[in-house]
């Protein structure tokens, strides 16, 4: 990757995690955590990786993107935002009456959704449908998928990877957002996962571990997941929970927050200041 293409991803990641800041705050409670943890991952996706056309949303040929761990739809919202997928504006209206951008996502009411999600588990498995049905039909498209570590505690999750990894599906990159926290606290202490990367491979997926906030090192696991041949590709982020956002990174009660426009410009002028 040259430095301007790295320098301009770099930018977009700050962007949507302004934007997300902003978006939240102006509600006044939402899911902050698991938002700033997966931003450097949507400014990679959408700004380099997938391919997709924002003025139609719908588009055959895309690349498509199931957020599973569907209550960071917040920073999934701000990401088609800033890609132009629909105005800055509506991110106003994130769950209120009538919005088009309810707090987990939803297919039929946002242009550029996949997937709806919010039930854990469910859009992962979703996504390897999708991925089965695209294979059949001989289509070059990439499933792209992330994953809570949370989340991962669901059975299903482990079903949808076994059934992945039988029917060969090479056309999907899966990320999990291993940020160490859930709702109710650390994974460890909720229902241990242990050792994510090892049990993946055991599950017959092409495993690698990375850092979730290093852009360059994200893109080259990307790389090697395409070039995957016969296996479906899982790509462990190790993220920060909050990261980025002054009052939710590394504090251990970040999965939800309420918090006012006031806190929210001030945490918007640390992330300036960096
Ligand atoms: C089936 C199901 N059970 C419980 C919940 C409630 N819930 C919402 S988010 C969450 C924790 C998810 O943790 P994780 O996947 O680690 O999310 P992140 O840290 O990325 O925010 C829980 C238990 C849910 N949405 N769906
Ligand atoms: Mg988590």
């Amino acid at each position: 990757m040259d430095k301007t293409t790295l320098d301009t991803i770099k930018a977009k990641a700050k962007e949507i995690r302004k934007l997300t800041i902003e978006e939240i705050g102006n509600l006044g409670s939402g899911h902050i955590g698991g938002a700033m943890s997966i931003a450097d991952l949507l400014a990679l996706l959408y700004y380099h990786k997938m391919k997709v056309d924002p003025s139609n949303p719908q588009w055959e040929g895309r690349d498509r993107l199931v957020v599973s761990k569907g209550h960071a739809g917040p920073v999934v919202y701000a990401a088609l935002a800033s890609r132009g997928y629909f105005p800055l504006d509506w991110l106003k209206t994130l769950n209120q009456g009538g919005t088009k951008l309810p707090s987990h996502c939803d297919r039929v009411l946002t242009p550029g959704i996949d997937m709806t999600a919010g039930s854990l588990g469910q859009g992962f498995s979703a996504a390897m449908g999708m991925a089965l049905g695209l294979k059949m039909d001989g289509k070059p498209n990439r499933v792209y998928t992330v994953v809570g570590d949370g989340e991962s505690d669901e059975g299903q999750v482990w079903e949808a990877g076994m059934f992945a990894a039988a029917k060969g599906l090479s056309n999907v990159t899966a990320f999990t957002d291993f940020n160490k926290q859930q709702l109710d606290g650390f994974v460890k202490d909720v229902l241990d996962i242990g050792d994510l990367s090892a049990k993946w491979k055991a599950f017959g997926w092409f495993t690698q571990e990375v850092n979730g906030h290093d852009i360059e090192e994200l893109d080259r696991a990307i790389e090697a997941a395409a070039a995957q041949k016969d296996k479906p590709a899982m790509i462990v982020m190790n993220t920060i929970k909050g990261k980025g956002c002054n009052f939710a990174e590394g504090v251990e009660k970040n999965h939800s927050m309420a918090f006012n426009m006031e806190k929210a410009k001030e945490a918007i002028a640390a992330l300036d200041a960096e």
